[in-house]
């Protein structure tokens, strides 16, 4: 095999066997993720091999010490509870030759291994209500098992991730500078940016006032962060745990509006099959009560259709602002990528904001 630095990487891990391919993998936007094939006594076994993103994120380490204690809490809960197939319902970090839990490169890179959850897909589209009560289950379930989580507060691996009125801020300095000369090409998008500013403290207003707790949150919970069984359909594995970190639960059930009510995709360009489904929404809310009801507080079940919109928005900015800085943090796969994804986020919030109405009176009926 070729001496990529990923083959390299994958040689310091402790392997059951030797390694047979190594391949990029997934659809992430983030990190560089590879799939590892090991031959183990006539058989393949497979793993995630990663290289985190050091540009986005700037202490590693820190985060793979907040990675390594989730790892380890979600297991021996899943465990002690008796769960049979613990296994494949919480990431297991594969240690390195080093017995450490990530390995550093000699440039610096740090990289870290999974055990690879199989016979299960993360989707980038939503395709039925199943799939939207599953994923909204799954993280409920993952709140409520990190709620005891021991020890320090988590490390914030992106300060002010989800501060929306920040987000808005950045919006504005890139806006300002317009370093590449593409506000030109996104008039109606900066106006509906700018037109909705009010969004941007609904959530962070509501921490800053104690109305609803701080709380163990994922943080990043797109429908593809969370591995359903190709069986059951039933979310078996809450992954991408970089974010994993002090949040509100309303930016968790904001983005699972944000990837989970709509049948398009999140750079859709025809702008006419993004449209909030209230059935999609209303399988989000069974899903996610199913499993989170016992600890959210009034305000917090309250804010839940709101929390659609502003992530929804939130995002939105991101990918504007980083269309106009140039495409420097997404990864993208065409140039005009990141305002496809943009508009796309925009008229997600047209959506939900028109149909706010109707989503309030199907929380209070399932709450
Ligand atoms: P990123 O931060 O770049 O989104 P992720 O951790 O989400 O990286 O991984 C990228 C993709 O790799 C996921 O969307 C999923 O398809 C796949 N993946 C990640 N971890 C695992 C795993 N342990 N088992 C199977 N597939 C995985
Ligand atoms: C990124 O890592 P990934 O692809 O699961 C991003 C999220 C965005 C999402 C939009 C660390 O998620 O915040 O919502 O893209 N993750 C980070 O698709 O910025
Ligand atoms: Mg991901």
């Amino acid at each position: 095999m070729t001496n990529h630095p990923h083959t390299t990487a994958a040689q310091a891990f402790k392997l059951p066997g030797g390694l047979i391919s190594a391949v990029p993998y997934g659809s992430g936007h983030i990190n560089d993720t590879y799939a590892l094939e090991v031959a183990v006594s006539g058989k393949v076994v497979r793993y995630i091999l990663q290289r985190i993103n050091q540009q986005v994120f700037k202490a590693p380490d820190a985060l793979m010490e907040n990675v390594e204690r989730v790892c380890y809490h979600t297991q021996q809960k899943l465990a002690s509870q008796g769960v049979p197939d613990a296994f494949r319902r919480a990431l297991r970090l594969i240690p390195t030759l080093q017995g450490r839990n990530w390995h550093t490169d000699d440039v610096g890179h740090r990289w870290r291994c999974y055990n690879f959850i199989e016979n299960a897909t993360g989707h980038d589209v939503v395709s039925s209500p199943r799939q939207a009560y599953a994923a909204a289950r799954a993280f409920g379930s993952f709140q409520a098992l990190l709620a005891d989580l021991p020890g320090k507060r988590l490390h914030e691996t992106i300060p002010y991730f989800h501060h929306t009125p920040k987000r808005l801020a950045n919006f504005r300095l890139a806006l300002n500078r317009d370093p590449h000369g593409r506000a030109k090409s996104a008039e109606k998008e900066i106006q509906f940016a700018l037109q909705n500013e009010h969004l941007a403290s609904v959530i962070t207003g509501a921490l800053a006032r104690h109305e609803i707790p701080e709380r163990v949150t994922h943080n990043d919970t797109k429908l593809n962060n969370v591995l359903l069984d190709n069986a059951s359909q039933e979310g078996i594995c809450v992954i991408d745990l970089d974010t994993v970190m002090p949040g509100s639960v309303l930016y968790d059930f904001g983005d699972l509006v944000r990837t989970s009510t709509s049948p398009a995709a999140e750079d859709e360009v025809d702008l006419d099959k993004i449209v909030m489904q209230l059935p999609l929404f209303t399988a989000l809310i069974e899903g996610y009560l199913s499993s989170a009801k016992g600890f959210l507080t009034q305000r917090e079940l309250a804010l839940l259709p709101e929390a659609g919109q502003v992530i929804t928005y939130e995002i939105g900015l991101r990918f504007l602002t980083d269309w106009l800085e140039g495409d420097v943090y997404f990864k993208c796969k065409r140039p005009t990528h990141n305002l496809d994804r943009a508009r796309a986020q925009f008229k997600l919030v047209e959506s939900i904001t028109a149909q706010l109405p109707a989503m309030h009176p199907i929380l209070n009926q399932l709450s």
